[in-house]
């Protein structure tokens, strides 16, 4: 049974994503584990780019020991090698109630470390690891509890990597640039915790560059969709807040941008998720003046994609859709998204129909 919204309205649902007959496109079975000992237990949230006239996806890869019954295991980064955790399920001091996150003693810590994992296609749905290219593993001690749900913005003949540094520190944004997939220039972390979602637009306005990013805001505030400046790409101010969770609503408890902002005749359109008080994940969509990003022209109401297949309603983490990549095709929009935190899919949208279902604000 659907909770939350779908329960609400009480209706069938149905939205405006086609999905891909073959979904999910990747599963942790497809892949290989980074090393003897651990299992990928999610394949999820994939950044997507052109090169090389092939598809690319950089995939979030969640790994874990192989669990053994009474134990919870996890690893995590230290000094650039695997170290792993083990707790006694029964110990008093374990809050293990999310399958993504736990606390013990008072610190929390992820179930898994991700890395991020490039495959690539000709087709844009049976994908491959090429080889020659490396892995990218979380570096230094921003990025020990792994990286992931990496955007990718080509602007000028350069990728912008901007992806979610996660540590003991807190949750912020990293940024690797690369223009060839091999070599990489490391940047650092880019908006310190707490911070993720991080959105580059791929064209300067003026002679800005431009990101959605999602702070967060424990006590006044929340989880909102923020637009940041650049004279570099790298270094970000004049921060806006633009998006806001919207209450009783799919996208009542957080929202984040998905990946680049896609250049229509009507505005800068993004598509972005939004979480209810349930945990479930949807994508919805806004536009942003062309001009003058800071200016949100309209908005969904509805969502466009809510997790409806099966394959999104039950995983690591089941009812979630979450994009952070896409392709552009003229009208056609292809979406490579996240499915109950564990798979990765594909689905298709008309651009020209988001728009018509946007509301005026
Ligand atoms: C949330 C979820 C997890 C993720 C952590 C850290 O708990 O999005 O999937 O690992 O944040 O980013």
């Amino acid at each position: 049974m659907f909770k939350g919204y779908l329960q609400l309205t009480n209706i069938i649902m149905i939205d405006l994503a086609i999905r891909f007959p073959q979904n999910p496109i990747l599963s942790p079975k497809n892949l290989k584990p980074s090393q003897e000992g651990l299992e990928i237990a999610c394949l999820l949230n994939p950044g997507a780019f052109v090169f090389d006239h092939k598809t690319w996806l950089l995939i979030r890869t969640a790994e874990r020991p192989v669990q053994i019954e009474g134990i919870l295991s996890f690893p995590i980064l230290k000094n650039g090698a695997i170290e792993i955790i083990k707790i006694e399920t029964n110990d008093p001091d374990l809050i293990a109630t999310d399958s993504r996150v736990i606390t013990y003693k008072n610190a929390d810590y992820l179930t898994t470390l991700s890395h991020l994992r490039l495959v690539c296609s000709d087709d844009g749905s049976h994908f491959y690891e090429p080889e020659g290219y490396p892995i990218l593993y979380g570096e230094g001690e921003n990025e020990t509890y792994g990286i992931e749900d990496c955007r990718v913005a080509l602007i000028d003949g350069l990728y912008y990597l901007t992806y979610t540094a996660v540590s003991e520190h807190g949750v912020g944004v990293g940024m690797r640039t690369t223009k060839d997939w091999k070599n990489f220039e490391k940047k650092g972390m880019i908006m310190p915790p707490h911070n993720k979602d991080c959105a580059i637009f791929e064209e300067k306005i003026g002679d800005k560059f431009y990101a959605l990013h999602r702070p967060s805001s424990v006590a006044l505030g929340g989880n909102y969709i923020w637009l940041a400046e650049s004279p570099d790409g790298v270094h970000w101010g004049e921060h806006r807040c633009l998006i806001k969770t919207r209450k009783n609503n799919w996208d009542s408890k957080r929202v984040g941008a998905g990946a680049a902002p896609i250049k229509t005749e009507q505005g800068w359109l993004e598509i972005y998720h939004g979480a209810n008080d349930e945990n479930q994940y949807y994508l919805g969509a806004f536009l942003m003046d062309l001009n003058d990003p800071s200016k949100v022209i309209a908005q969904s109401h509805d969502p466009i994609m809510a997790p409806l297949a099966a394959y999104e309603r039950h995983g690591f983490f089941g009812e979630v859709v979450f994009t952070n990549g896409h392709i552009v095709k003229g009208d056609e929009l292809i979406v490579y998204y996240g499915a109950a935190d564990e798979f990765v899919c594909g689905a298709r949208f008309s651009i020209k129909q988001i728009l018509n279902i946007l509301n005026k604000q």
